[in-house]
């Protein structure tokens, strides 16, 4: 069988951000091929305003498996790290693993929408992507990466965290 190329995004603002982050990626690399990582950028709450800046990142990976699969996998290792389930939306997290594209595939769950509906409007997802694959296409509105980052009108807030030398 064929691998699939998927895009995750990975998210943290409790606890040691960066290495819930690294973690994170240790642990998926145990299930599957780690292709590319972005850098990572520290980026202003969207959504619930009042809580830390989180940092993210964005990861590709070739996978066998299907999305419900990766994402039980996500929700697993999203616990390991000890990720509590939120009482409200938007809550602060230890780590938030995302499945952001996943090929071209696009569906609807009640769990699970892939392409993520949110990915058009984030620029804290949008920048790392457009960092590693610029000219991946979003299967719904067929633009690629880039052309979406530049329709972003809030790209304010997200900042290499290299650049930032590296605080918390
Ligand atoms: N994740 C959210 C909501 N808001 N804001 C930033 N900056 N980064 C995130 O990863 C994030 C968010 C829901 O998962
Ligand atoms: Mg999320
Ligand atoms: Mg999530």
């Amino acid at each position: 069988m064929d691998t699939v190329t998927v895009f995750l995004g990975l998210g943290s603002n409790l606890g040691n951000r960066q290495k819930n982050l690294d973690l994170a990626l240790d642990l998926l690399s145990q299930r599957m091929q780690i292709k590319k990582v972005s850098s990572v950028y520290e980026t202003d709450p969207v959504g619930n305003k009042d809580q830390p800046r989180f940092l993210n990142l964005v990861c590709q990976v070739n996978t066998l498996l299907a999305p419900k699969e990766l994402l039980t996998l996500a929700k697993g290792i999203e616990l390991k790290l000890g990720r509590v389930p939120a009482k409200t939306k938007n809550a602060p997290r230890i780590i938030d693993i995302d499945i952001l594209l996943y090929g071209d595939k696009i569906m609807k769950l009640k769990q699970l929408t892939i392409p993520h509906p949110r990915l058009v409007e984030r620029a804290f997802v949008l920048v790392p992507l457009a960092e590693i694959a610029p000219h991946a296409i979003h299967p719904v509105s067929g633009k690629t990466v880039r052309e979406l980052l530049n329709e972003v009108t809030e790209k304010q807030g997200v900042f290499k965290w290299e650049e930032n030398g590296k605080g918390v």
